[in-house]
């Protein structure tokens, strides 16, 4: 807990009690005045009970990234890109106020969202899911395997570009506040994304249409497809649970609550990700000490008796060692984690802010400690091979640091520091290609140095470049084409761009205008799972 209420105060000022929650400190009739204020104004778009709608689900838990201020302005006047109209000249200045304390209490009793729920929500596009599996006419002859999907979160829209002209394609509608790395199909041709309120979409790159929609939660973390194309696995910090869907068309198929192993305590969910050579799935649990492996090998052996509990799943569909969590119990926390190249290993960042762990998955214990000051930022790992002074090759992995002004180069062998390279500021992302000698990293977490990205020499180990944009903007998260020769930056702007980027001269080629774009995927590199790139 203590790791994660930091990360909120580094980000976004937690939330803090403007007003606590009414329920709790006001009178019955000012309750029921917010109530009729709630229900005259915002129920229509965000929901009768504030899980959302055409609007983003208003609970404390989704809420946790925006200051009651800015809620308050958005109230009084609207948010621009959305539909989200002022209420300035509607409310009074008291009622706006009474409306965010509102919102930001728990909602009672507290929601349900379960199989019942999920189930409601599934939609599929007959039309769309019928469609041909050959690149269409809309791709305009691109190479479907070097696209990128970029996800713009400033007015919600996901662009798609053809990576050899860089020139974008279409552009869509997305969910509120997508997060995290959309994932594809093992193809290339669908790829799946997550929003923060628990909606997974399913898109088709070929056809350029959305195939079919779920809310597996309320408030998500990520999702991961399965190595064979079968499963996307969803976790969520909303209610506590793993949702397993069916890839082919979203249909639930089973939910895992994220209960402890003595059965007592419930959990968030970190992070779930696939481990295709495993062919399963790695689940972080973000307030209990486990680690989960969700198996999808049809000849997967049953879990041992006593280590796991009899979830509802649908009979028939698997057999029983698919699916039920293998735990691995932990002496500490992971929040963050990061596969070695055998798939035997993750390296994970504890809540004990210097340590990490190195967990080796078949013997089911740590093996290793890892030395790892500030907040490491594993998903964003990324791992090449290095020269040492002997010139014997190693395998390394560099990570970023969400606290720290490091990059810290980690020995994939002995599990030791190679080097902490300094850089200009705390910062979110690393990427690189097998292709490139350079590896790009952001300060983005430091409010003078956001606006530069800095290029490591992936032998020397020194940052050898810098890349700015204007002061005071944002330039952070690169993405290279499928054949390594350019990088592509995020300008997160609003009026942003992708800035590309030519990977040897390090010289701005141009620019691609686009609407604070936080992330850009390119298929190849994401379903060759290249070493330059999260997975
Ligand atoms: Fe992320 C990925 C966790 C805040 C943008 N972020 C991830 C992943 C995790 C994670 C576990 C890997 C999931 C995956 O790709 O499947 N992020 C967290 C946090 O714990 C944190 C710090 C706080 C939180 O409340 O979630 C956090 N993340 C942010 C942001 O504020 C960012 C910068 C803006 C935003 O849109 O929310 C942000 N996170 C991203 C992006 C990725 C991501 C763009 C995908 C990176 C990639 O290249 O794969």
């Amino acid at each position: 807990m203590k790791r994660h209420l930091r990360l909120a105060a580094i980000f976004f000022v937690g939330v803090t009690a403007v007003a606590a929650s009414l329920t709790g400190t006001s009178s019955p009739a000012a309750a029921a005045e917010v109530k009729a204020l709630y229900q005259e104004h915002c129920a229509a778009c965000h929901g009768e009970s504030r899980l959302g709608g055409i609007g983003p689900a208003l609970l404390p838990e989704n809420l946790e990234r925006l200051r009651q201020t800015e809620a308050l302005k958005v109230i009084r006047e609207g948010r621009l890109a959305t539909q989200m109209p002022a209420f300035g000249d509607k409310l009074g200045a008291g009622e706006a106020q009474q409306l965010v304390a509102w919102i930001y209490s728990p909602v009672s009793p507290a929601p349900v969202w379960g199989e019942a729920e999920i189930r409601h929500s599934h939609v599929v596009d007959a039309q769309a899911a019928s469609q041909p599996s050959l690149p269409g006419p809309g791709l305009k002859g691109a190479d479907p395997l070097n696209l990128f999907v970029v996800v713009e979160v400033g007015d919600h829209h996901v662009s798609v570009l053809d990576g050899d002209k860089l020139e974008r394609l279409h552009r869509f509608p997305s969910r509120y506040a997508l997060h995290g790395g959309p994932k594809f199909s093992p193809d290339g041709r669908f790829v799946y994304f997550a929003s923060r309120d628990g909606w997974i979409t399913k898109y088709d790159l070929y056809n350029l249409v959305v195939v079919a929609e779920i809310r597996a939660g309320l408030n998500t973390r990520n999702a991961a497809v399965s190595g064979d194309g079968k499963w996307v696995l969803v976790g969520n910090y909303l209610p506590h649970s793993l949702v397993l869907l069916d890839a082919n068309d979203l249909a639930l198929v089973k939910v895992i609550p994220t209960v402890n192993s003595a059965g007592n305590k419930t959990s968030r969910v970190s992070a779930v990700y696939d481990a295709a050579p495993r062919k399963s799935f790695i689940a972080a649990l973000k307030d209990v000490p486990e680690v989960w492996e969700i198996s999808y090998d049809p000849n997967a052996e049953p879990v041992a008796e006593g280590l796991v509990h009899d979830y509802q799943y649908r009979e028939g569909h698997f057999k029983p060692g698919m699916f039920t969590p293998r735990r691995t119990l932990l002496k500490d926390y992971l929040d963050d984690f990061f596969f070695t190249q055998s798939y035997r290993e993750i390296l994970g960042s504890s809540r004990s802010a210097t340590r990490g762990q190195v967990i080796f998955l078949d013997g089911h214990k740590k093996i290793a400690d890892l030395d790892l000051p500030g907040m490491p930022h594993l998903g964003s790992g990324i791992t090449w091979k290095w020269k040492d002074a002997a010139g014997r090759e190693r395998n390394v992995m560099a990570s970023p640091n969400l606290n720290e002004g490091i990059v810290t180069v980690v020995d994939l062998d002995t599990y030791e520091n190679i080097k902490q390279i300094k850089t200009l500021g705390p910062g979110f992302f690393m990427r690189s290609h097998e292709n490139s000698r350079y590896a790009f990293t952001d300060s983005m977490m430091s409010p003078e140095h956001k606006n530069t990205l800095q290029v490591i020499d992936k032998q020397t180990l020194e940052v050898v470049a810098q890349i700015k944009a204007e002061p005071g903007q944002t330039l952070a998260h690169v993405e290279f084409t499928r054949d390594g020769r350019y990088a592509l930056a995020s300008l997160w702007e609003m009026d942003g761009a992708l800035v590309v980027i030519d990977a040897q001269t390090l010289k701005e080629v141009k620019r691609i205008p686009a609407k604070k774009p936080v992330g850009k995927y390119n298929v190849w590199n994401k379903i060759s799972r290249s070493e330059g790139t999260s997975h």
